[in-house]
Order: C-alpha cells, then structure tokens, then sequence
C-alpha cells in the first residue's frame, strides 16, 4: 500500500520480449496519493517528521554505543590540552557493478524442483532466506546457481525481491523468466553504501598524545532493513574506532534511522571506510591546528608493534582484539618511497610560486574475515561465518575443489588453486575450483567482508590435510611402512631416510581402486572441512595522497598516490596489487567524484552516469604501491585480506591532502565529493 522510495517495486508484468514488457509495463495505471518525505538522516530522526514505517516510531530504527564510557571520554577530553572537532559527513554512494543484476526463475513442474539463477555473491545465503522466509519452501526443491557474477562489490549479498520473484512467477505460468536490470534500476533498486553523518572530537595532551576519542553518528538506513544494513554501522564501523593509535579512552555512539531512499548495505568497505574516514580526518585536521607534522603526530601515537604470538593481540577500547601489527613499518616505508622530506620542500616551494599543492595522509587498519561465529552469534548476528571447502581428489590424482566462497572478479580461480597445487606440489593446471552453485559446493557463507582467502583458503588448507593424513594410511600400505615415518613433498610420500617413495597420483588411483589397501579404510579420496576463524584477520597500511587544486577553478589533480599495505602473506602479488588498485580508484572516487543526490521529495537526481562520475583512467594517476608482511597469527595461511584495503585507506588521505593545498585560504572542511565548484567556492568563501 504505501511506496517508500524511489525504486519501490510495486507490480510485475510478464511478457515474451523485453519491448512487449516494457509497453506492458507502461500500461500498468497506479493513482498515487502523495505523501510527504523525508531523505536527510537529520531530518527523518527530528520530532514531527514524516513517518516511513508504524512500527519505527520517529524512524527510529536503534541506538546503539561502544567504547570507554561516555564519562571517560567527557572527562578526558576536558583535561585534554587540545581538542580538534569536526562535523563529517560520508555521502551516500552507488555501487555500480559492472554488469547489473539479473536472475532467472525455472520451475520445473515434473520434479516440483526450483531453479534460480542469480547475480549473488552467496547462493546458499540467498537459498536460505528465500526458503525459510519469503517463500516458504523445503531447501532442498531449490537451486541456486551463481558462478559468473561481474562484480559485486557488496550490493549483491543482499536477498532482493526479484530473486524470490521470478522463482515465484515461475511457477505461476510454469515457464522459466528472466529478469535483467538496466543501469537506471541498478542506480534506484541496488543495495547503496555509506550515509553517515558524524560529530567526532579527539583530545590530545601537552606532547600531543592522543587521550580521548568521541564519535557520535547518524546512520542513514534507507527505507528499508536490508540483509547487512544493521551490522554495517555497529560492528563493522564502531569496533574499529580504536584506529591504530593507543588512545585511552574511545566512544562511540551510533543512532540510526530510515528515510525515503533506497536501502543501504555493503559497498566496499562497509563501515571502516567510514570509519577511517573519522579517524584520519580528525588526525590530519589536528595536526594542521596544532602545527606539527601529520606523519610525526601519527608516530607518535601508534600502538607499538606486535606479532601476536611473542607478544600477545592488541585489546582495544571497542571490543575487538587486533591480531598483529607494525603500524610505524607500513609509514616508515611510505615515507621513504614517497620521499617525504623532499616532497614536503616542493609543495612549499610550489606554493610559493602560486600553485596549490596538497600532500595528504591516511593510516587504516581494518577488520576483514569476519569471525568466530559463536561470538558474532553473541553479538546478534543470525548466521554463523565459517567457510567450507570439499576437495575431491579425483582417481587420476586431478583435484576438483567445491568451495563456499564465491569469486565475482577476486581471481579465487587462481589464488585457491595455488594454495592447492603449492600445498601438494601438483601442476596448477591439474586443478579446478567450482563455486557459485548450490546444487554442488558444501554449505558455505560467500564472498564479503574480504573473507575468502583467510577464511575459504583456510578450510581448503583444512581438507588438504586430511587428504594427506589419508593419503599417507594408503602410501604407509602400499610402502608397507608406518604412516608416521613418512614424510611429504614434491607429490610424493617417501620413508623418511630412504628412497621408498610413491607418487600422489598412485595413491589416488588405489583409494578408488581399493583393491592393495589397508583394512577397515574407507574407498575414496574425498575431504570436507567447516573452517570457523578464531578471530578477524587485521590488515593495515599507509596512505599518502599528492594534490594540485587549480586556483582558477577548483579542479583537484591527484598527481601521486603512494600506498604502503600489510595483508599478511601475500599469495599472488598480482591478485593483490590489482585488488589494492581497484580498491583505490574505487575510495578516490568517492573523496573526488562519486555521490548520490536525492531531493527533498526523494526523487534520485543521479540515477545515470549522466549525473553520477565513475573515476576513469585519467582521473587517476600510476599507483605507487609497496607492502610489508605481518603474517596473521590465527590462521594456516597466515594471510590478512586485501579485496578492500584500497578503498579503506585512500579517501580520508585525497581529502587531507586538498585540505592542506587550501591551508592558506583557512580552509578547514571540505564535503565530499571534492567537486571543482565545492573547492572553488570554499576558496572564494575564505578570500
Ligand atoms: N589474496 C592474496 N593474498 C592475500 C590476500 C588476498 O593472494 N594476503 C588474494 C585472494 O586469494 C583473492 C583476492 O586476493 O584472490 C581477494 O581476497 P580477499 O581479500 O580474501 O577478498 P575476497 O576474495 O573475499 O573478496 C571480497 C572483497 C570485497 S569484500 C569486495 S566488496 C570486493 C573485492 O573483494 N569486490 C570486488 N574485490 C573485488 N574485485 C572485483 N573485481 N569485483 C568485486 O566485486
């Protein structure tokens, strides 16, 4: 009865083509009766504002704290000798896929069985919540088949109406129906990203340590609760507002709401762009007031390094306990390859001669890989966060892997079959990971979160040794050796001090074959593993943005961009280099283009890219990027995520580094995205 934004599916028609659709659709006559709206969080959270939902009395959908104490905080921050505060507003963004939503409903009435194709990066998440609750039907009639996705980025976890639809309809005309949606839908009925409005103070004392850090932020949900929208900006955003600074006291509250757009979820990042971005604004805006060096303030005020196994985790203020970490590593190194105290000179000297040149930092951590499940359960999540990996040795000794994980442009194809062709010394070629299909892989959670490699990778380790704890009760009987006195490498297990060996693929064939065979084995070669983490990996780095703002009109060129990661062990230093790249068009384009515009009665004036800037090639310059390894202590792998660093880390340092080309016009503050118009009328508001 009631539509509730812009996008609000309200009828479906059905037809042989998508033109007869179409004019079918433009047949469809609604009277609507105008109700007032309400976008801006502010607005929809005040007293008399119009109401979305009965059951969200003033839009209010919760409140939520964590931290030190609002006592604490108040307290340090009165006796701080310095307090730096800013009001931050993280704009509403689009996530942009490149190829848009689409799925397909096949009822096939002889075997009264569901099959739906869908553009998801959790096929069995999505069975699970369109059986259990929107349809009503028994999982195992249903199908949900998803391996070729062109990227998600986030907005494709969420459980859409279309999904549950065209299975629904499929049945109704007993015929199968697709639907695909066009970039216009994609902008209006996508899952959106971030939404935040932000009051932050950082205290610091007389040697400019840091001593209380206070956040309190509007959370915009959009009109409704999608899949994620709760956790985003509690768990995934509050929790890490320790930052990489040994702050005594950090608070933070969140007050969240519905308004008239489109709901929000995961977009890259989901919650620790926002979060980073409060952090590192709050961090280079204090440095400016308190005129030291960005860098020095930073060093100063790091937790110290640590490994995780010689000295033990970092307990924050916020809950959460960081794995391992060098923070002055990742800075110290970005420095050097940036030639800071070079670089620093050339602004100067530029600015002497007219020209607006900004250097900028940011220095993130982030918390990926989302686990245990018992303690997510604890904190109200409804789903565990394990991963699962089946590795099925075939009886030529070739390996199918059927993993949980779901890639949609990560190269898992790759980097999940090295872990596996590394692991047993076979040729890559020998080896093919399948996902994306319920009616094949085990039970498994998705890709989100940059989860995959540290928690996927982690299972498929997990049945790899119990392949080879088998594999070697078979090697032992036909080596007629004890399991235990022999040892594994290069494809082969061998009687330790001798040169009694046989090969991986012999073992194979006599585990289907099972006529020489050790008594009471089962046949097969054939392991699954549930791999439940112990805790989130932690990795982190150190951004650093160089600038040119034209003081004619306001256009920012971003002339360098130097990055300095830690993601654990690397895997494919390719994979990952093209994950950071990807991850830092994707924050720069926030900091510089990117923003959703909604008017004041809801309708999306940036529903095209007519109205919405995408970065391009030439928006950006060649990245400079370095890393460090901190292995991960609670993981085989010893791996950290990276599918979401770039964007993590590089906004707050493009918006820093401006801000520092504008300092001699006193400009302060900026609203992103930093749009020539924004920067040209804030100079001219100063002049
Ligand atoms: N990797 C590695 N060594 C490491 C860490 C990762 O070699 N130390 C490799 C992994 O094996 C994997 C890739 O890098 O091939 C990314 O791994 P990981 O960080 O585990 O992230 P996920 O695979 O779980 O991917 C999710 C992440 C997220 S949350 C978003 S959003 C995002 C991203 O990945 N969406 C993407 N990157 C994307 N890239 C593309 N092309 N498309 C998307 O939709």
């Amino acid at each position: 009865g009631k539509v509730r934004y812009v996008g609000d599916a309200v009828a479906v028609v059905i037809a042989e083509t998508q033109a007869q659709a179409k004019d079918a659709a433009s047949l469809v006559n609604l009277e609507y009766e105008e109700l007032p709206a309400v976008v801006d969080i502010d607005e929809a959270l005040k007293e008399g504002a119009p109401q979305l939902h009965d059951e969200a009395p003033n839009n209010y959908i919760f409140e939520w704290e964590l931290g030190s104490g609002l006592d604490a905080v108040d307290a340090a921050l009165k006796s701080a000798s310095h307090v730096t505060s800013l009001e931050i507003v993280n704009q509403r963004m689009v996530t942009n896929a490149i190829e848009p939503r689409s799925a397909i409903g096949d009822y096939d009435d002889a075997r009264d069985y569901y099959t739906l194709y869908t553009s998801t990066q959790n096929p069995h998440v999505i069975r699970l919540l369109m059986c259990a609750f929107v349809l009503g039907l028994p999982e195992q009639k249903v199908r949900v088949i998803g391996p070729d996705v062109g990227g998600g980025f986030g907005s494709k976890i969420f459980h859409y109406i279309e999904e549950a639809l065209m299975v629904w309809v499929s049945k109704q005309i007993n015929r199968p129906v697709k639907w695909t949606a066009e970039r216009t839908e994609g902008f209006t009925c996508d899952a959106q990203g971030r939404d935040h409005k932000t009051k932050g103070q950082m205290g610091f004392d007389s040697d400019g340590k840091m001593v209380a850090l206070k956040v309190q932020t509007k959370a915009n949900l959009g009109a409704y609760l999608s899949t994620l929208s709760t956790l985003i900006p509690t768990y995934l955003y509050g929790t890490l507002m320790q930052g990489l600074y040994s702050t005594p006291a950090v608070h933070v509250t969140v007050d969240a709401g519905v308004t008239n757009t489109a709901p929000v979820d995961a977009l890259r990042g989901a919650g620790r762009p926002e979060v980073t971005y409060v952090i590192e604004r709050l961090v280079d805006t204090a440095a400016a007031e308190m005129g030291v060096d960005p860098a020095e303030l930073r060093f100063k005020n790091f937790i110290p390094p640590f490994d995780g196994v010689k000295q033990e985790g970092y307990q924050t203020q916020v809950a959460l306990q960081y794995d391992s970490g060098n923070y002055e590593g990742v800075l110290k190194k970005m420095l050097k390859n940036a030639n800071y105290e070079k670089l620093k000179k050339e602004r100067d000297a530029a600015r002497t001669s007219g020209k607006l040149m900004g250097i900028g930092f940011s220095t993130y951590i982030e918390a990926c890989g989302a686990a245990p499940s018992a303690v997510v359960g604890s904190l109200g999540a409804r789903a565990g966060l394990y991963e699962a990996a089946n590795i099925r040795i075939e009886p030529t000794g070739s390996v199918t892997c059927f993993t949980g994980s779901h890639s949609h442009g990560q190269g898992h194809a790759t980097t999940f079959a090295q872990i596996i062709a590394d692991n047993l010394g076979i040729p890559l070629e020998n080896v093919e990971i399948v996902h994306g299909d319920t009616g094949k892989v085990p039970f498994g959670m998705g890709t989100y979160g940059s989860r995959s490699l540290a928690v996927g990778g982690s299972a498929i380790v997990k049945s790899i040794e119990k392949i080879k704890e088998k594999g070697a009760k078979i090697a032992a009987h036909l080596l007629e050796a004890s399991a235990e006195d022999l040892e594994y490498a290069d494809a082969k297990w061998t009687v330790k001090g001798t040169d009694k060996s046989v090969a991986f693929g012999d073992v194979a064939l006599q585990a289907y074959l099972a006529h020489n065979y050790p008594e009471g084995l089962e046949p097969g070669l054939n392991e699954t593993s549930y791999y439940d983490p112990a805790n989130f990996t932690y990795p982190f780095g150190a951004h650093m943005a160089v600038v040119e703002v034209d003081p004619d009109t306001g256009k920012v060129d971003l002339k360098r961009f130097i990055t300095c990661d830690d993601v654990g062990n690397v895997i494919n230093p390719m994979i990952v280099e093209g994950q950071i790249q990807g991850g830092l068009a994707h924050g720069i384009g926030q900091a510089l283009l990117e923003g959703d515009v909604y008017d004041e009665n809801g309708q999306l004036n940036t529903a095209s890219f007519l109205d919405y800037a995408m970065p391009r090639a030439d928006d950006l310059p060649a990245f400079e990027i370095d890393h460090t390894v901190t292995p991960c202590p609670h993981n085989p792998l010893g791996v950290k995520g990276v599918g979401e660093t770039g964007t993590i880390g590089s906004t707050p340092a493009v918006v820093n580094a401006v801000i520092d080309a504008l300092s001699d016009y006193g400009v302060k503050d900026l609203q992103m995205p930093l749009l020539p118009q924004r920067v040209w009328a804030a100079m001219q508001k100063s002049n």
